[in-house]
């Protein structure tokens, strides 16, 4: 049996704001948006992970918050797991440095207005349910 890898995605929060991510390579991807992330590499944590993919992405420096609950299959060997996480006090702003090449803040209403990777739709739609439900205060 292969084993599995772990992509890890952020849903990256500030200001009441989503950040969804275009990308730019390879080329079957370029163009649709994504949760901004990457591999989790061998004895790293996904929140780990996160915290670097984003820094070297998208130059920010970032808390991770909570795994989103579900697991999301990629092309295998990989499969998506989703973090919340906000900027810390300091950080830049995201910009895009590496895989990337425009960034949208999305309010809940605007969510569906990027061209998601398909397989990152399951994901957002479960991170649209724990934010609905944390601004809800349950
Ligand atoms: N996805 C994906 N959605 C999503 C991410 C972060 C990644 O479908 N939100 C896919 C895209 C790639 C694979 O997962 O097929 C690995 O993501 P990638 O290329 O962003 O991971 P990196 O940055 O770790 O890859 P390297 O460039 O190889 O280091």
């Amino acid at each position: 049996m292969t084993e599995r890898i772990v992509v890890v995605g952020a849903a990256l929060f500030d200001g009441g704001r989503l950040l969804a991510a275009r990308r730019s390579a390879p080329p079957d991807l370029a163009g649709r948006w994504e949760l901004p992330g990457g591999k989790v590499e061998p004895g790293e944590r996904p929140e780990g992970a996160l915290v670097r993919e984003l820094r070297e992405e998208l130059g920010v420096d970032t808390e991770p918050l909570a795994p989103v609950p579900g697991e999301w299959a990629l092309r295998p060997p990989y499969v998506l797991h989703v973090w919340t996480a906000r900027l810390r006090p300091g950080s830049a702003a995201p910009a895009p440095l590496q895989d990337h090449d425009a960034l949208r803040w999305l309010t809940p209403a605007e969510v569906w207005d990027v061209d998601w990777l398909d397989q990152d739709v399951p994901a957002v739609r479960a991170t649209l349910a724990q934010w609905a439900a944390e601004a809800h205060g349950s």
